[in-house]
């Protein structure tokens, strides 16, 4: 009996006291190769940072406020090398062979991160920030050295801000952490029929229109009970904060892709501008979730010039050469109706309105492709022949990303049994009102992309992996992040670590470590994964 309890109540202990054992436990996404070493190094008020490289300047500027988040001292910056007490960021190309690789080398005279690239040297950087300890008078580092470099080149997470709006200071505490866990993509996902999200100054009533909505409709109470107070809800990002984002965003090697959706999803900007419809409106923004039958007209050449505006104020904003169009979810109904769309189909022998959509997507590919940018676009762009350059986001499953790369396009994969962070995380009852699937964070971290398929080319077109922050239950920040946190993290592994390092088991030992995710960032994030395996 005595045997039994003691074991019983050892037994937490021996769970974290191995972990703790664990070598550099903390590290997500698990490195390519690490050496630990005996040593230590100590960062403290007179370590000195080492950077010769005009390019590093923002980058040395993080890893001061890195270090000060740790309790630290800003660090002096220079371009001479001390015999010892320095860190040193570098780039070397020829060094470093693999494109936002790095190899931090740390001993107990000195920390250097060399890069491939600026991108290698902040991976290196952010993997250096999981492996000290926080302290006021000195920063302790673990001696190693790290090689590493990711498994895919696209690396993303996506954020739905027309469902629920958040402010600025959110979408950047959001690329903080999105770079912490080294992804380099952020797609804002900035209209939908519930909201637009980003000012046109062209036309100013998506601003003072589709920008806002009537909380008057459905939900579940207790969750939404702003929504039944009949108030307006809505607002929008200004070109100048948008500015300020795609800068913040960049100075942390995060490229931002915007989403303007088109043909479907469009009901705000519907209720804006109702001549850009097939029936002329009235119609007003969307109060409720779904998918709505009142689409951009595909028959009238206006709806292409209002779009071709709003692009390049876009095109003016964000540098990124892919612009999200959507193409997902449009409904048809609307088109058949539709004298002019009817006129369109027939004067260019279009068999049916799939093929109608595909005139739609490929007509606006046309014109970026025009301006040196290239679309991206839900898989619902395969429908009547995909536009000859688009890239292809599958989410309705694997199918649409094989069709594609079948065809030589470029894939990125998001399937929604996946990588929907929308959906429920565990089975508990506490869990708050989310999107009606199931997806645990091992779900999350056991998907490995084009894992039925054999054709030669995947490695060629599978850029890599998103996951999905579909904002309709994201009713605050709080909940966004306990939403979106950690599966992104298992996104985060499963994106940058090879196949065979990774390890469901190992991986969640070192996720109760993340003392970053948990302290310093202050982010709410679930921990209902812990002790269920599904
Ligand atoms: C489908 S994924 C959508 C979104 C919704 C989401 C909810 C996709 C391209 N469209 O409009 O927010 O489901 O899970």
């Amino acid at each position: 009996y005595l045997a039994g309890f003691v074991i019983f109540f050892l037994m937490p202990f021996a769970v974290v006291a191995q972990a703790a054992n664990n070598t550099l436990p903390a590290l997500i996404p698990l490195p390519v190769a690490i050496k630990q070493s005996a040593a230590s190094f100590y960062i403290n008020p007179a370590t000195k940072i080492i950077a010769g490289n005009k390019a590093l300047q923002k980058i040395t500027a993080l890893l001061n406020d890195y270090v000060i988040a740790a309790g630290g001292k800003r660090l002096m910056v220079t371009t001479t090398t001390p015999v010892n007490n320095f860190i040193s960021i570098e780039i070397d190309s020829t060094e470093i062979p693999n494109k936002e690789g790095y190899r931090l080398l740390i001993d107990e005279k000195a920390i250097r991160c060399i890069g491939h690239d600026a991108g290698g040297v902040l991976y290196g950087l952010q993997t250096l920030r999981q492996l000290w300890s926080a302290g006021k008078t000195k920063i302790k580092v673990p001696g190693c050295t790290i090689d590493d470099y990711p498994r895919f080149e696209y690396r993303s997470m996506a954020l739905d801000v027309s469902r629920h709006l958040f402010p600025v200071s959110f979408i950047k505490k959001y690329i903080n952490l999105l770079a912490l866990y080294k992804f380099n993509t952020f797609h804002w996902h900035l209209t939908d029929d519930q909201g637009w999200r980003i000012e046109i100054k062209k036309y100013p009533k998506l601003q003072s229109v589709a920008a806002w909505r009537n909380e008057t409709l459905i939900g579940h109470k207790k969750e939404l009970p702003h929504r039944f107070d009949g108030k307006r809800y809505g607002g929008y990002y200004t070109q100048e904060q948008i500015k300020e984002v795609v800068q913040y965003a960049a100075d942390r090697q995060i490229s931002i892709i915007p989403e303007i959706e088109m043909p479907g999803h469009a009901t705000a900007a519907l209720a804006a501008y109702p001549a850009l419809g097939c029936t002329g409106g009235p119609y007003k923004t969307a109060t409720f979730w779904g998918v709505f039958d009142d689409v951009y007209c595909a028959g009238n050449d206006s709806t292409f010039s209002f779009l071709q505006n709003v692009l390049d104020e876009v095109m003016a904003l964000f540098p990124s050469i892919y612009i999200h169009i959507g193409g997902d979810e449009c409904p048809k109904t609307r088109w058949k109706a539709c004298t002019k769309c009817q006129q369109r189909k027939q004067a260019l022998g279009l068999q049916d309105e799939h093929a109608l959509q595909s005139y739609f997507i490929q007509r606006m590919e046309k014109y970026l492709n025009s301006k040196g940018r290239q679309i991206i676009g839900w898989d619902e762009i395969l429908e009547g022949g995909l536009a000859p350059n688009a890239t292809v986001m599958s989410w309705r499953g694997e199918e649409g990303g094989k069709a594609a790369i079948a065809q030589h396009h470029r894939v990125i994969m998001t399937p929604e049994s996946h990588c929907y962070f929308d959906y429920y995380q565990s089975l508990y009852a506490e869990e708050p009102l989310a999107a009606g699937g199931f997806t645990p964070l091992q779900k999350v971290y056991g998907y490995e992309p084009l894992a039925s398929s054999t054709d030669s080319m995947n490695a060629t077109y599978l850029a890599g992996v998103e996951g999905q922050a579909w904002s309709e239950y994201y009713t605050s920040t709080a909940k966004a992040t306990y939403m979106i946190f950690p599966r992104a993290l298992a996104l985060a592994e499963l994106a940058w670590t090879p196949v065979a390092l990774r390890n469901y088991d190992n991986f969640l030992s070192r996720l109760r470590h993340q003392k970053l995710l948990q302290q310093q960032e202050g982010v709410n994030y679930s921990n209902l994964f812990d002790e269920i395996s599904y």
